[in-house]
C-alpha cells in the first residue's frame, strides 16, 4: 500500500508520523471519507470543499491548493491500482510540543490513504438495519460544530459503543435539545405519507450523500423538507434510512424495538437506493 505523506508517496511501513503530531495528541485536525466507484471518484469537489471548510473553521491552513489536493488523491488511487476504494485524506495541525497551543505547530501534516472497499453493511441493505437511540448527545454547534469533520470523533465513537452494547447496527444520536441529529457516521431521513424529512444541518454533518439524496429525490419528484425531528417522528415513520459515504443509502427496519413501517426497506428508500447506485455508476472524477 502506498500512502501520500507530506509531498511524498511512500510504502505504508515508511508512512510514520511524529508522536508530537497534534493530530495524534489532541485530535487536532480534519479529514474526509471519499469513495471511488469503477475508476471514478464520487463527488470529489464537494468532499474537498468540505475539507477546506472544516480546516478553516479550526483555523488550519491546508498547505495545498484544491487543485493540488485533487491531483494527490487521484495519484494515490493510481499508485495503488485502485478503482473501487475508500479514500481518507487527513490534515493535522502537525508536529508541536506537548502543549496544546497550535502556534507551536509550524507545518500541517497531510496524508492520503486509499483502500479497496465494497459494501459496508452486506445483507442489511436487503433486510434493513436495527438502530438504537443512544443517551450520548451530539456535540452542540456552540461547542464543536458537527459540520467540522474533525479528527476528534470521540462523540461519535461513544455513540457507537453504546449502540454496540445495545445490540444496534447503528446509533441514533439526539442533540442537547432532544432533536434527532444523525447516526454515528451517517445522516438520517424519515419518510411519512410519501414525503421525506431530514433534520437541518446545524446539529449534524452536512453529508455529501445527504445532499446527493436530496437532489435525487427532487429529480424523482419526491418532496424533501428539512425539519427538526423527535423520536415520535422516527417511531411513527413509514420508512427511515441513513446516508453516508461508507453506509451509502441504508434502510432502517427497527428503532428501539419499534418496527418501522412494514419492517422491510420501503418503496421510497428502494427507489433512492437504486438512484444512488446509478449516480455512483455514472458520475465522478476519472482517476486516469
Ligand atoms: N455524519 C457523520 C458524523 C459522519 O461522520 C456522515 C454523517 C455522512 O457524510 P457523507 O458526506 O459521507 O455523506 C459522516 C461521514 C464509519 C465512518 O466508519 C463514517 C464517516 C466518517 C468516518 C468513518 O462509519 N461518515
Amino acid at each position: 500500500m502506498i500512502i501520500y505523506l507530506d509531498g511524498r508517496y511512500v510504502p505504508e511501513s515508511d508512512a510514520g508520523i511524529s508522536i508530537f503530531d497534534h493530530g495524534f495528541l489532541y485530535g487536532d485536525g480534519v479529514f474526509e471519507g471519499i469513495r471511488a466507484y469503477g475508476g471514478r471518484v464520487f463527488r470529489l469537489d464537494e468532499h474537498l470543499e468540505r475539507l477546506y471548510d472544516s480546516a478553516k473553521t479550526i483555523d488550519l491552513k491546508v498547505p495545498l491548493t484544491k487543485e493540488e489536493f485533487t491531483e494527490v488523491i487521484l495519484e494515490t488511487m493510481r499508485r495503488n491500482n485502485l478503482t473501487d476504494a475508500y479514500i481518507r485524506p487527513i490534515v493535522t495541525r502537525g508536529k508541536g510540543d506537548l502543549g496544546l497551543d497550535p502556534r507551536k505547530c509550524p507545518k500541517p501534516t497531510v496524508l492520503v490513504v486509499a483502500v479497496e472497499w465494497g459494501a459496508m453493511y452486506g445483507d442489511l441493505y436487503e433486510k434493513g438495519l436495527k438502530a438504537v437511540s443512544v443517551s450520548v448527545r451530539r456535540n452542540p454547534a456552540e461547542a464543536l460544530p458537527p459540520n467540522v469533520k474533525s479528527l476528534n470523533y470521540l462523540n461519535n465513537i461513544l455513540a457507537k459503543i453504546e449502540a454496540n452494547y445495545k445490540g444496534g447496527d447503528e446509533a441514533i444520536v439526539f442533540d442537547t435539545n432532544g432533536y434527532v441529529s444523525e447516526g454515528s457516521g451517517d445522516n438520517i431521513f424519515v419518510v411519512k405519507n410519501g414525503a421525506i424529512f431530514t433534520p437541518p444541518t446545524l446539529n449534524n454533518l452536512r453529508g455529501i450523500t445527504r445532499m446527493v439524496v436530496i437532489e435525487l429525490a427532487a429529480s424523482l419528484g419526491i418532496s424533501v423538507t428539512e425539519k427538526n425531528l423527535g423520536y415520535f417522528d422516527l417511531y411513527t415513520a413509514d420508512e427511515v434510512f441513513v446516508t453516508g459515504t461508507a453506509a451509502e443509502v441504508a434502510p432502517i427496519r427497527e428503532i428501539d424495538g419499534r418496527i418501522i413501517g412494514s419492517g422491510r426497506p420501503g418503496p421510497i428508500t428502494r427507489q433512492l437506493m437504486a438512484a444512488f447506485r446509478r449516480a455512483t455508476e455514472t458520475e465522478g472524477t476519472p482517476v486516469t
